[in-house]
Formats: structure tokens, sequence, C-alpha cells
């Protein structure tokens, strides 16, 4: 997946995504969502294989933003650039940046929003990202930036600008309010897939005999 086209070489620290032309390969990934993510080198950071314990990343400290992988190589028109930011702090030589790829989250929703990683985008995802307003920097909670023509337009989850601001805030309620309709949609299935059951277990039996 990771490829190195000349137009961006110009960035001296960035990694460069495309999916090969070949669509054996690319197909492995079926439609899953696919994040990326630089990982803090702070050991007191949440620990991203244990993704059932919820918790907040702090708002102070220095995390990564989630990158979607797809939209970033739609963006790019077919090769999806990720600045890499310098070091929060001086490191010895030959130190190696953290990432993680992950091909495991439901949606784009959850994806970019569930900064706890309990399944849901909720008011509990806002209330952390609103705590992080002003942070400048490497955050986990700068989801989105606007289009610089049109401020109602929202990149999110492709280019952070380097600031938790009311964009970000615009962002998370979007993604809580189409993370809440997916879950009232799979709770309707589910409803009327039960009332389906009751219904045919409920069929009067046919008399045997005349
Ligand atoms: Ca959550
Ligand atoms: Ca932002």
């Amino acid at each position: 997946m990771f490829d190195q086209p000349v137009s961006t070489w110009y960035f001296p620290n960035a990694l460069v995504f495309s999916f090969p032309s070949d669509e054996g390969t690319n197909n492995k990934f079926g439609e899953r969502i696919l994040t990326f993510q630089e990982y803090p080198l702070d050991a007191n950071t949440p620990d991203v294989n244990e993704p059932n314990v919820p918790s907040f990343p702090d708002p102070n400290s220095e995390t990564y933003p989630v990158y979607l992988v797809r939209e970033l190589i739609e963006d790019g028109n077919g090769f999806g650039t990720v600045l890499l930011p310098n070091f929060p702090r001086r490191v010895n030589p030959g130190t190696l940046h953290n990432f993680v790829l992950r091909t495991d989250n439901k949606s784009k929703e959850l994806a970019v929003g569930d900064f706890d990683g309990n399944g849901r985008v909720d008011v509990n995802d806002c209330n952390a990202l609103e705590t992080a307003i002003g942070h400048t920097g490497n955050s986990v909670y700068d989801i989105a930036s606007a289009d610089v023509n049109d401020p109602n337009l929202l990149y999110i989850g492709i280019r952070p600008d380097g600031i938790v601001d009311e964009t970000d805030v615009r962002a998370i309620y979007q993604l809580m309010e189409s993370d809440t309709k997916r879950r009232e949609d799979i709770y309707r299935r589910e409803e009327s897939d039960e009332l389906k059951l009751t219904e045919s277990s409920c069929h009067p039996c046919k008399s045997r005999d005349p």
C-alpha cells in the first residue's frame, strides 16, 4: 500500500499511501475502514492494543490525529500524503516513529471520533474534544479543518490543521449525529426482526383433520 511518487518528494518527512493498481491486492482490504495513526512515544498514553478499556486521551498530551487512508488517497488523486511532524521532544538519533494501521473500525465515525473506544460516538466524546479546544500541535482531537473558500465544508479525518477549535467541534457533532443514526438503524432492524419472529411463532396451527 505504501508508495513514493515523484510528486511528493518535495516533502522530506512524509508518508505516502496509494493502492496498487492490481485489483487482487487491493481487494484484500474489502470495504473495511483503514486508518493510520502515528502513535505517541509516551508510555502513559492509552494502549492501542487494548481498545476495550475506555479512557479518553489526555488533551494536553502529545497525541496524533487518526487519518482515514482511503479518503486520504482519494483526496490526493491516488496518493494520500501524511506529513510527519517533528518529535515533540529531543530524542536519540535512530529513534523510530511508531505507527498503527488499523482495519477493524466499523465506520468512519468510530474511527475518527470514538476517543474512548467504547463503540459509539456520544456526548462524552464531544466533551473530551471540547476540553482540548485551543490545543495546538499534534492532537488526537484535531480531527478536522475547514475549506479555505467554503468554511461550511469540513475535511474530517484527512486534513488536520494543527489546532483544536470550533471546526473540530462542528466535526465531532456531525460524527455523533451520523453514529447515532447508525445505531438507531441497527436498533430498528433488530426490532423489526424480533417482531417478524414473534409474528411467525404466533401463526394459528392448522387443524389436522377436517
Ligand atoms: Ca466513545
Ligand atoms: Ca483542527
